[in-house]
This record gives structure tokens, C-alpha cells and sequence, in this order.
């Protein structure tokens, strides 16, 4: 007879008891699995002797889950927000244990992995992650998600964020419970599972990874590939500034400037040489580029003042750089185009207002005037986005009434 620690059916503990793990289930309308989910955590649990409560959120399914879970021995928590994301912070919120360990109702899960989540905890890990992507049974997956989905998805989020974990998915994970302030979720659907990932390696936890089995599910998928699919590559580019902006940004002004060099120059390429029309293009690709970049920044701006990101980068250019940098270096840009314009109109006159040819260069005018004041003016958007951190600080400390 096991000598574990044990909640009878239906019984919660004690509030003062100490619990190692909550298992939380997030459920939606899985009348056919949860009972047997529940069971097979509970039975887990005290086989491995470990002192757990089993924490059911469910969204006021409408098939008698909720009452089901119950009568298995769980804590239900009730949800009115639609969402795995928020089942599983109304979960987090209600459990009790030191480490959370989180598994779906639907069976596709063995709980018996329980202790090896846990052991990885106690070994020091903050996250633990289930990799199934080795071990899925036949008819667990279907081919576009083990294929593409999973594979496309983990794979962009490894190079956005590095986290090294290769199944960023995976529904089994564990987590200890005092890194959920560090982690700061905030994502209602089933983003949330990104979230978790990328927030645990930008707060540069510990993160761990071991196989486990994936099994076909039991009763309906609340799975919407491309809904679902979508929301997590939103996030993904959301919260990514560099990549979002930065990066392409930089790539287009910087084929642009090549481009107009290219026509400008004159010379050979591809055996022809480049006019006015790919001058034009050169400088519509330079503005946008530039246009993209500053967008960029007022995106870091707005993550690292309002939301608490940090970003190496971002934080190295903006102890480097100031307002009046932004404001020297778009003047100076839309000087240079203006005097190229002035140029122009200057020739213009002095042939008596007769023919002009100058095209390429008036494309590189315009092109340069447009830089610069989008410069000049998005540092100024950049400077009123760092106002509030200053007014942050006169906030945490106040001045002293005048007298
Ligand atoms: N409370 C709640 N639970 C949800 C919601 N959507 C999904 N779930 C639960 O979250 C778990 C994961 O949903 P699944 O439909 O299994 O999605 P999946 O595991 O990505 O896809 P499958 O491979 O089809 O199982 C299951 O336990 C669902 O019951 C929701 O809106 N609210
Ligand atoms: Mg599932």
C-alpha cells in the first residue's frame, strides 16, 4: 500500500498543507477524457508518494466536464474568458503546489511522467518541456502539424529567440511556481504556449527538455491549425521588434541605397546599365526601408518603456544615442537633399527655365528630404516615448512640497 500523501476523492487539502506539485488540466468541453485525465494525474501522484492536488480550469464547458472532474477528485476552477491561455492563468492562479506541472484533458498525455517533471524541477530546472516530436503515436498528429505547424513554428521561434527547445508546443511542461512572476504571461489562447517559452528564455531560466510519448486524443480537437497557427507566429513577430522591423527594414533601405548607386554610377550590371526607372525604385525600396526602421525603434521604445522588455541592443543604442543625435542626423539628410533640389532648380533657371534632365539626381533629392524629416521627426517620437520613464522616476521619488 502506498504511504504517499493523499487527497481523497473530491477532498481538497487542507489549506495549510504543503503541496509539491499542482497538476494543472486546462478543459474544454472533454466530457469523454476527464475523468480518466484526472485519475491518471491523482494515481500518478500518489504512486510517486509526491503531495499534489490536481487543479481542473474549465471555461463553463457545456458537457458536464466541470462536474465530472470533481467527482475524479479535482479543484475545479471556473473560467468565464474563453481560452487555454486563460484557463491556465486562472489554473496558475488557484494552485497551491511549489511546482505546476500542466497536461490536456484529452489523454494525449501520459500523467505517469509526472515524477520525471518533477525530478527535473528538483534537479533545479524552472521549466521542464515534454518533447514529443521522436514519439508521436500513429494518428496522434496530423501530418501538417507534425510536418509543418510544429516544425515551422518551433523552428522561427528558436531563431527569433533562441530558447533551445525543440517541441515549443508540447501541451506536458512543468514549471516551478516562483518563476511565474518572472514569466509575466499575459496571452488568452493557445499562444500562451509560445508565451511561456520565449518569456522563460528571455528571463534566461533554466529551461529543460526530455522525450515523452504523444497519443491519439480522445473526443474533439479544440485545435484551429490556422487560427491557432497564426496567433502563435503573431506572437512570435509581435514581440520581436529586430525582427519584425530591424531587420527588413534595414535590408530594404540598404538594396535601395545600392540600387540608386547602382543608377546613379552608371556602370554595367547584369550587361546593361540602370536609369531613371530603377532609381525610382531604388528610392521608393531606401524611404520605405527607412520608414520600417523607425517604426522599429518606437516598437522597442514602446516594449522596453511601457512593457518591461529588454533588448541588448536596443538598450546599448539608446544609451548611445540621444535626441539631438536623431535630430543632427535628419537634418543633415534633408539638408543634403534639399541642397541637390536647390542644385536642380538653380541649373533650371540659369538655362532660362529651358530643358531639364536631371531626373536620377532629383529622385535622390526627394529621396533624402523624405529621410531626413522622417528622421528628424521620429526622434522626436522616440524622445515622447521615453518621457514616461522620466516621469516614472519623479514619480518614485517626489520631490518635496514647496514650503
Ligand atoms: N478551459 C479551456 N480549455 C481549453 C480551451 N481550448 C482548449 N482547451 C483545452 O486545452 C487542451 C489543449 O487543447 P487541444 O484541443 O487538445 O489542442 P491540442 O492539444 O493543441 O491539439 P490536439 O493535438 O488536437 O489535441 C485540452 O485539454 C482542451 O480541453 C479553452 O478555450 N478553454
Ligand atoms: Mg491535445
Amino acid at each position: 500500500m502506498s504511504t504517499a500523501t493523499t487527497t481523497p476523492v473530491g477532498v481538497e487539502p487542507a489549506a495549510d498543507q504543503r503541496l509539491r506539485v499542482s497538476v494543472v488540466i486546462p478543459c474544454l468541453n472533454e466530457a469523454e477524457n476527464i475523468e480518466a485525465c484526472v485519475a491518471a494525474a491523482r494515481r500518478a501522484l500518489d504512486d510517486a508518494g509526491i503531495a499534489g492536488e490536481v487543479v481542473v480550469a474549465d471555461n463553463d464547458s457545456d458537457d458536464g466536464s466541470a462536474a465530472l472532474a470533481t467527482a475524479a477528485g479535482a479543484r475545479v476552477v471556473l473560467e468565464p474568458r474563453r481560452g487555454y491561455g486563460s484557463a491556465y492563468l486562472a489554473g496558475f492562479a488557484a494552485a497551491r503546489g511549489d511546482y505546476i506541472v500542466m497536461g490536456d484533458a484529452d489523454l494525449t498525455y501520459d500523467f505517469n511522467e509526472i515524477p520525471n517533471f518533477v525530478r527535473e524541477l528538483d534537479d533545479g530546472a524552472d521549466l521542464v518541456m515534454g518533447d514529443r516530436m521522436d514519439n508521436i503515436q500513429p494518428g496522434a498528429m496530423p501530418w501538417h502539424h507534425r510536418y509543418i505547424g510544429n516544425p515551422v513554428l518551433s523552428g522561427f521561434l528558436n531563431v527569433l529567440y533562441k530558447t533551445g527547445v525543440r517541441d515549443a508546443h508540447c501541451g506536458m511542461r512543468a514549471v516551478r511556481r516562483s518563476a511565474l512572476p518572472a514569466l509575466d504571461l499575459r496571452t488568452t489562447g493557445m499562444e500562451f504556449a509560445s508565451e511561456m517559452v520565449i518569456r522563460a528564455a528571455k528571463a534566461d531560466l533554466d529551461i529543460r527538455q526530455f522525450p515523452i510519448d504523444y497519443h491519439p486524443r480522445g473526443g474533439e480537437s479544440k485545435l484551429s491549425s490556422f487560427r491557432d497557427g497564426w496567433r502563435h507566429l503573431r506572437f512570435l513577430l509581435v514581440h520581436s521588434p529586430t525582427h519584425l522591423f530591424i531587420v527588413p527594414g534595414a535590408v530594404m533601405s540598404l538594396l535601395g541605397a545600392l540600387v540608386m548607386l547602382t543608377s546613379l554610377t552608371q556602370i554595367d550590371l547584369f550587361g546593361r546599365t540602370w536609369d531613371v526607372h530603377a532609381m525610382v525604385g531604388g528610392a521608393l525600396l531606401f524611404v520605405v526601408g527607412a520608414q520600417v526602421c523607425g517604426l522599429g525603434l518606437c516598437a522597442h521604445a514602446y516594449g522596453t518603456y511601457f512593457m518591461g522588455e529588454r533588448d541588448p541592443w536596443f538598450d546599448r543604442a539608446r544609451r548611445r544615442f540621444r535626441l539631438e543625435h536623431g535630430l543632427l542626423l535628419g537634418g543633415l539628410l534633408a539638408a543634403a537633399g534639399a541642397v541637390i533640389e536647390g542644385a536642380i532648380i538653380w541649373i533650371w533657371i540659369d538655362r532660362g527655365f529651358g530643358a531639364l534632365a536631371e531626373q536620377r539626381i532629383a529622385v535622390l533629392g526627394a529621396a533624402l528630404l523624405i529621410v531626413g524629416i522622417q528622421t528628424f521627426f521620429t526622434s522626436f517620437l522616440l524622445s515622447i516615448l521615453g518621457l514616461r520613464r522620466d516621469a516614472g522616476r519623479d514619480v518614485a521619488a517626489p520631490r518635496a512640497p514647496d514650503a
